[in-house]
């Protein structure tokens, strides 16, 4: 690795060998023959974490020499996963690595494994910022994410007797080797109090409270290396130190307690992923985060320019779903009370530099606070947000907008006063707002935004999702990343529509039978990881068929459930029919809170436990479920897999990523109309994607009628069976109670549309058995899955924000 800068010209002359074994040394303090797993790897860390180091002065100085845009990503989550392997394939050292600990007789992945998932997140949002985050570094941006350093971040999932618990999460009990404290770099964020107002009428926030904001940063490298990035967390710490008072009169227990409470601001993530959390901790983390990286980032502007009109020119800030929304008011109190601005100026420069993502259309994870709280906490907020309310309102008169429409879409509804409602709060505050696929940007456009965008025609704008090809492809998949490289080289790393390349090789009867092979050794991988955590032992002949994902009535875990019943019992029927045999696999989290998702769960794993002990079914059908799931999970089931279920009610899943990966590394997808899957369609043409069901406009008209499921049900005798075995305790010991709110909730309600896509699912496995049964066939669509999701690369992604939203500069893809 060329070494760029001067100063630190002496300091890595060592091989990588020889920097572990130093840092084995000097940073861990154990010998190699004390060392375990961890050992190893915090000393590898490190030894990897200096060679980053170099290029990330090198960026930071060339960013700031030539003053290139900076694109700031705000996000509440990122889930990132293990880093050792990414940081060591986007750096170029991965073989000597391996090549290093073969030679200390340790194995490469049992070192790799020791280091824990950064989980800082729920799901699909936290997760696209890590790719995000990996794009940026990649295409050139001057990118940077901010974020919370959650002490705890997403809980970690146990399984008693079916059922989740959560126990805690502690991935910071060893220490991260990738983060560098910043105790230079802290800012005090206030809450609550009062303000005045001076003669001129200037105001000034006293806040009742304070805690500070302390930077943690996490350098992250691109392809090659060469421009390294900064994730910048902030962890919450006591203003000032313990109250000295209290401390002298010898109460100490209450001036610890003052830290405790401080401290809380960052301790744990919240775990509510679609379902409301109204609570104040929660608005609290808001503020803290976003408060502090507005100051961190002006502080940087500075460096360069002396005043604040052009900021928009110079910086682009994205804020990742509603939850830095504070960002509006807390850019313009900035702008107005500590640097002078009048509202309107204040206003004007906010809308030229903040700009807004929405993850979700579902009423229930639309963000929005009791306006008596934010009162409370955010008092100097809540006036800002009553200008911009103001300012509003006169543009929709002049637009000709009608009263009640613009009480709709203002930040607080003038009338009720009872919400401060982020959505419109983002919209109003932001020059673009992106859907995250052309689907759901239509839906948007459509509903909740509906009002909004016939004010502003031009703000709303689509920009599909997109996945890291290094983690997703190259990481995950080795097989098949040396089978495509073999083919076409190594150019679609960070080119991914290169793929295109094997498009003629999927008929080749040579290639498909490599190609498969590999598949099979993925499977081998999975099937292992399988029996180590469950003991179920997988036939891998069977189609691996996976749905891996937060557990959510939308996403329909429990249609896939009443399928698997539905073909037990079918098999059960006839045993000795001709049967595909089929392994179902799931994963995912339930919020804990989510009573109907944790009962989905139960229902799984009753289901399991029945089918796969039932000398009948032998190996034609496996039901597994896998605790805790996580980023690292997924790398070694998504390789794995036959098949994908991308299953979700059309018009309610925004894009899913977890599609993407699957198709990408040749799984096939029986999917619904729905999110990305749409453009994915598209893409791989509709013989290589197996779509059924009802579209988004269906789903609506059905919803809108209030239709109800008995007539179906009622025509349908295999559905029926499975509906009256769930009630009389077929798989749940005889216990009739269990699942009586699940039947209600199917039988009666059916919100989410389980019932009138039975029957199409149905018939598409069935479909997708056949045709697993030409083994060609399957191979050649298999391989034109993987050829054709070019296009799905984050890096696109990142260049088209690049280009459309942020107006800045990247390296464009491409010889
Ligand atoms: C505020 C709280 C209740 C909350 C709501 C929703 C917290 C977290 C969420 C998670 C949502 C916003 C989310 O993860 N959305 C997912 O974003 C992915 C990336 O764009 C999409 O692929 C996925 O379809 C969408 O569900």
């Amino acid at each position: 690795m060329p070494h760029k800068i001067d100063d630190t010209r002496e300091l890595h002359e060592d091989s990588l060998g020889e920097s572990v074994l130093r840092h084995l040394i000097y940073s861990v303090g154990k010998d190699k023959a004390h060392a375990d797993a961890r050992d190893w790897n915090v000393a590898l860390s490190l030894a990897v974490r200096d060679r980053m180091v170099e290029g990330w002065i090198d960026t930071t100085r060339r960013i700031y020499k030539n003053k290139q845009k900076r694109v700031y990503y705000l996000s509440m989550e990122f889930m990132i996963g293990r880093m050792l392997e990414d940081n060591l394939t986007n750096l170029g050292l991965l073989s000597e690595a391996k090549t290093f600990l073969k030679s200390q007789n340790l194995d490469v992945t049992t070192v790799i494994n020791a280091e824990q998932d950064a989980a800082l997140g729920n799901g699909g949002l936290g997760r696209l910022a890590a790719c995000f985050m990996d794009s940026m570094a990649t295409t050139g941006v001057a990118g940077m994410g901010y974020g919370i350093r959650y002490q705890h971040g997403i809980f970690r999932q146990a399984v008693e007797d079916g059922w989740q618990v959560e126990e805690p999460e502690d991935w910071l009990f060893a220490g991260n080797s990738w983060e560098f404290r910043r105790p230079e770099v802290v800012y005090e964020i206030g809450f609550g109090g009062h303000v005045t107002h001076d003669e001129d009428g200037k105001a000034t926030w006293h806040p009742s409270e304070s805690v500070q904001a302390v930077a943690f940063d996490m350098p992250i490298a691109g392809w090659e290396g060469d421009h390294v990035n900064t994730l910048r967390l902030w962890s919450a710490r006591q203003s000032g130190m313990m109250n000295l008072d209290t401390f002298n009169d010898g109460d100490f227990m209450a001036a610890a307690r003052q830290q405790v409470l401080a401290e809380t601001i960052s301790k744990v993530l919240y775990p509510g992923d679609h379902t409301p959390q109204g609570r104040e901790l929660r608005l609290k983390q808001e503020v803290f985060f976003t408060s502090a990286s507005l100051h961190d980032l002006l502080r940087r502007f500075f460096a360069n320019y002396d005043n604040l009109d052009t900021l928009g020119d110079h910086v682009a800030v994205q804020l990742n779903d509603t939850h830095p929304a504070i960002a509006v008011p807390e850019l313009i109190r900035i702008l107005m009370d500590d640097h002078g601005y009048d509202f309107d100026h204040a206003l004007k420069i906010t809308r030229e530099t903040l700009h807004y993502t929405n993850h979700t259309l579902l009423p229930e994870a639309l963000e929005k606070w009791p306006r008596d709280l934010f009162e409370q906490i955010l008092p100097r907020h809540l006036q800002i947000i009553n200008m911009i309310d103001g300012a509003f309102y006169r543009e929709a008169i002049e637009k000709g907008l009608d009263h009640h429409i613009i009480a709709g879409i203002q930040a607080i509804h003038p009338h009720q006063q009872d919400w401060v409602r982020m959505g419109n709060l983002a919209f109003i505050g932001s020059r673009k707002v992106n859907g995250v696929s052309a689907l759901h940007t239509e839906l948007m456009k459509q509903t909740v935004f509906h009002d909004l965008h016939t004010m502003y025609p031009d703000k709303i704008i689509n920009q599909t999702n997109g996945v890291t090809p290094r983690r997703w492809l190259l990481e995950c998949n080795p097989g098949l990343s040396d089978l495509v490289t073999e083919q076409i080289g190594d150019g679609w790393i960070d080119d991914l529509e290169q793929l295109k390349e094997i498009e003629p090789l999927a008929t080749d009867a040579d290639f498909q039978q490599r190609y498969m092979a590999v598949k099979a050794a993925n499977k081998q991988r999975l099937a292992d990881m399988v029996k180590t955590r469950t003991g179920v032992i997988l036939n891998s002949d069977a189609i691996f068929d996976v749905q891996i994902k937060r557990i959510h009535e939308y996403k329909r875990q429990h249609m896939n459930i009443l399928e698997t019943i539905a073909l037990y019992n079918a098999i059960k029927a006839n045993p000795d029919g001709d049967w595909q045999p089929r392994v179902k696999i799931f994963a995912g989290k339930a919020a804990p809170s989510y009573f109907f998702a944790k009962l989905i769960i139960k229902l799984i794993n009753d289901v399991a436990k029945v089918v796969n002990n039932d000398p009948d079914i032998g190996d034609k059908l496996k039901v597994v479920f896998l605790p805790n799931y996580n980023v690292s999970m997924a790398e070694i089931l998504i390789p794995g897999a036959d098949l994908s279920e991308q299953i979700s009610t059309a018009g309610f899943e925004a894009s899913g990523t977890g599609n993407m990966k699957f198709a990408l590394n040749g799984a096939l997808t029986i999917g619904t109309l729905d999110g990305a899957n749409v453009e994915m369609l598209e893409h791989v043409d509709a013989e290589n994607i197996f779509i059924f069901g009802m579209n988004a406009d269906e789903v609506a008209e059905r919803q809108h009628r209030r239709a109800r499921p008995s007539e179906i049900i009622k025509t349908s005798p295999a559905l029926q069976q499975v509906m009256t075995q769930i009630g009389d305790g077929t798989f749940s010991d005889g216990d009739t109670d269990r699942y009586r709110d699940f039947l209600s909730n199917v039988t009666e309600h059916d919100y989410f549309q389980v019932v009138p896509d039975f029957q199409s699912y149905w018939d598409m496995q069935r479909h997708l058995d056949a045709l697993y049964g030409q083994s060609e066939k399957w191979a050649e669509k298999t391989i034109l899955n993987t050829a054709r999701m070019g296009w799905f690369s984050s890096d696109r992604t990142i260049r088209s924000y690049a280009d459309q939203i942020w107006r800045a500069p990247h390296k464009t893809s491409g010889p």
